[in-house]
């Protein structure tokens, strides 16, 4: 139990680094993170931040900006940890097709939306930063947030050491699962979200995943080394409230918890 986190305020911290200035003024790209730290976690993880988005994959950054607000303890939910499992393609073909079944399977997904979800990724060409949120019937677009998209934040692991050591027990290795896990869980205890597709725009990163009911499945091989396409798309019931939705993603802090 970590009971500084569990008892005290927390801090979100957040960065978001681009190539050729500001996202908002065309700069490209290149990373973001957030998290929920303690006061004194805050000096350290930032350093780490800027770090990484000075000597990252996909370019070195000439704009960062790092926001860190204050979050009362009393207004974080925790939510469960998504149960893993893991598939491994010979191909990315195989990779694809893994993809249509499961969604079909586990949250009944049309193929033309799946496609659609396909074609929203490509289009961005690593571009979007957020996620696109999609209505799962029918594939439309539900936001209107562009190449911004949604971006999930105010987030972390309720125990965060003991999750490190679970991970490297069970050899889910690195910062990629670390961090998505944590958005994944997030993103399916948002009411009105079915599931989510997701493809890591880092250039020397193929593994993805798709995530639906209580279960994040990896895939291990989705894209060719080096390419820059990636992105995230959140499947959406029909006559969801898109705003509430966007608002709980973007800002209601949630720590996951691990039994
Ligand atoms: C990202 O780079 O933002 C996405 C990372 C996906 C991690 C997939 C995994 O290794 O489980
Ligand atoms: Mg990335």
């Amino acid at each position: 139990m970590d009971l500084l986190r569990s008892q005290n305020d927390l801090y979100s911290i957040r960065m978001r680094a681009a190539e050729g200035g500001p996202h908002e003024r065309g700069g490209r790209h290149i990373s973001g993170a957030e998290r929920l730290l303690t006061k004194e976690e805050l000096a350290l993880e930032a350093q780490a931040l800027v770090r990484r988005a000075l000597s990252h994959p996909k370019g070195t950054a000439d704009f960062i900006r790092i926001t860190i607000d204050k979050i009362p303890q009393e207004s974080i939910q925790r939510i469960p940890l998504l149960a893993i499992k893991a598939t491994d393609v010979a191909s990315i073909e195989e990779g694809h097709t893994k993809i249509y079944k499961l969604l079909h399977k586990e949250i009944h997904l049309p193929r033309k939306v799946v496609k659609k979800a396909w074609e929203t990724i490509l289009t961005a060409g690593g571009k979007m930063r957020g996620a696109a949120l999609l209505d799962a019937f029918t594939g439309d677009r539900l936001d209107n947030t562009g190449d911004r998209g949604v971006r999930v934040s105010r987030m972390g692991f309720a125990n965060p050491k003991d999750m490190e050591f679970w991970l490297e027990a069970h050899h889910y290795k690195g910062e990629h699962i670390r961090e998505a896990l944590v958005l994944a869980s997030k993103v399916l205890s948002a009411k009105g979200v079915l599931g989510e597709l997701c493809l890591s725009d880092d250039p020397d990163y193929i593994t993805g995943y798709v995530s639906y009911g209580q279960t994040y499945h990896r895939i291990s091989r989705l894209k060719e080394f080096g390419s820059p396409v990636g992105g995230r798309v959140f499947f959406v019931e029909p006559e969801t409230d898109v705003g509430a939705l966007k608002v709980y993603l973007e800002e209601q802090p949630v720590l996951v918890t691990n039994g």
